[in-house]
């Protein structure tokens, strides 16, 4: 059941993400087969769509939730799963928007999405991956925009991993973050450099960077526009004193990644 899940989810950032492909096939030719450390989900934080609603779908995977993180400028709080019984399962790190620290416009065009979900899809786990549950206008996509790019995502993709994200530690080729760094400039990706490329010290036990988002072509209710979708990640984590890989998420990092949606403007 969580092989399938993740599968889903997979197949569905495949198909609008030809970077994830493309570094795949790079990392193969070199003789690797990637190993994912987690994926993120991001949703509204109202009573049907947020957090409290979807831990329960997560859950019933035998995911519990490990540590929990608050974002004050951009408005989310979040938090991540371990799988219970098998640390080999990747993580999942899931978000969510302040609804009330939004000005009232934009509360009111959340509340229209919100409305539009049939209170029933929520506590199916197959939501988790069924994209965009509403109609949205790129009127009120560039209004959701301007205040919050995270909304903004959010609106236009709805419920799908937002990154999936390469664990450098089962990587046979590349020992350091910088040298898988270098390798994807390379080859023509384009990095967040957002904090800096590289995310988090050693001291911190996780070192992250991420690409820039690849360009989407989204369908709207009046117009369609290309715009930043899903993007790819690289974490190396460290031993703890226990000697156990750590396993949680840096809020100071996470913080940078959620940036690698906000590259390129609309076209
Ligand atoms: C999640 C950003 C946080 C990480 O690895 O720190 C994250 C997001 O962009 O939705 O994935
Ligand atoms: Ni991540």
């Amino acid at each position: 059941m969580v092989n399938q899940f993740f599968e889903a989810l997979w197949q569905q950032y495949m198909a609008i993400t030809p970077q994830a492909a493309a570094i795949h096939q790079l990392l193969a030719e070199r003789g690797e087969q990637p190993v994912n450390d987690h994926v993120a989900l991001r949703t509204f934080g109202t009573d049907k769509l947020g957090l409290k609603a979807l831990i329960p779908l997560i859950e019933t995977l035998g995911y519990r939730v490990k540590g929990d993180y608050e974002f004050t400028a951009k408005k989310l709080t979040a938090v991540h799963f371990e799988h219970q019984d098998d640390p080999n399962h990747p993580k999942i790190f899931l978000s969510q928007l302040i609804i009330e620290s939004l000005p009232d416009d934009l509360q009111a065009i959340v509340a229209g999405l919100d409305a539009q979900v049939a209170p029933e899809k929520t506590g199916k786990l197959d939501f988790l991956f069924s994209g965009r549950p509403w109609d949205l206008s790129f009127a009120d996509y560039i209004q959701l925009l301007q205040v919050s790019e995270y909304a903004a995502w959010t609106a236009a993709f709805g419920y799908r991993a937002n990154h999936f994200t390469v664990s450098i530690n089962h990587l046979l080729t590349f020992f350091e973050i910088e040298m898988l760094n270098t390798f994807l400039l390379d080859q023509g990706f384009q990095l967040n450099e957002s904090g800096g490329q590289v995310k988090g010290t050693p001291e911190q036990l996780l070192e992250q960077s991420s690409t820039l988002a690849d360009m989407v072509h989204v369908e709207f209710s009046d117009t369609d526009h290309t715009i930043p979708g899903c993007f790819y990640e690289f974490a190396k984590r460290y031993p703890q004193s226990n000697g156990r890989l750590y396993q949680g998420f840096i809020a100071a990092s996470a913080d940078k990644i959620f940036e690698s949606t906000d590259n390129k403007k609309p076209v």
